[in-house]
């Protein structure tokens, strides 16, 4: 018997230094409160996308986003974290100079395979409400131009007020369905992608 007709799920995964907003943007997608001090855990939730293609009806598009439990901060987001993603964002903080010298070792990290290897890459500069920018703007065109290959998007956003949100995960859906990358097979072989053995919010590592 044939597979079960798949819906347009993806995996996407939020990168990048501790501190730089992933939970946030994570909280905001999901309407959340922001908060000075965000609860992380290991979790997804799912992100509704409505994306036209070549002029014909909107075609539904889920992103099913996952928030790290803050095990970057030991530098140990693993692979399985990654597994499945065809997506994954790298968050940087535009008042962080280290958080965007953090982008390059992912980048290098990406580029020797060590990270998810077949998703799409978006690079994102958060916390844009906040009046010192030490990120410049030249730095990040630097980057983008090298690493063309790699990313397919930068996006300025603020968690705080919502800037570009909403507009993140829109330009993130439309380029996985233009792209034609696969979604996940719901059919018999799908696997959550939780593991079967542990509770859910559970630390995996
Ligand atoms: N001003 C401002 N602060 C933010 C923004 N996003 C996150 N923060 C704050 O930055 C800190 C770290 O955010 P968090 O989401 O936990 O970062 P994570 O470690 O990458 O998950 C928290 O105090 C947040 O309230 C933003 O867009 N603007
Ligand atoms: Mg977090």
């Amino acid at each position: 018997m044939a597979a079960a007709t798949s819906p347009n799920l993806y995996k996407v995964c939020l990168a990048g230094l501790s501190g730089v907003g992933k939970t946030s943007i994570f909280n905001h997608i999901r309407g959340k409160e922001f908060s000075k001090s965000p609860r992380a855990e290991t979790d997804s939730c799912n992100v509704s996308c409505d994306v036209e293609v070549d002029g014909g009806p909107p075609v539904k598009v889920t992103l099913q986003l996952w928030d790290t439990a803050g095990q970057e901060r030991y530098r140990s987001l693993t692979e399985s974290y990654f597994t499945e993603s065809k997506a994954v964002i790298i968050v940087f903080s535009v008042d962080c100079p280290e958080s965007f010298q953090e982008v390059d070792r992912e980048v290098k990290r990406i580029r020797s395979k060590d990270f998810s290897p077949n998703a799409l890459y978006f690079l994102v500069g958060n916390k844009v409400d906040l009046k010192r920018e030490e990120v410049s703007q030249a730095r990040i065109d630097d980057c983008l131009e090298s690493n063309r290959d790699v990313f397919f998007g930068y996006t300025r956003t603020s968690a705080k007020e919502g800037t570009n949100v909403r507009q993140l995960f829109d330009n993130i859906a439309q380029t996985l369905v233009s792209r034609r990358v696969r979604p996940v097979e719901k059919g018999p072989g799908f696997q959550p992608f939780i593991q079967p053995h542990k509770k859910k919010n559970c630390c995996w590592f």
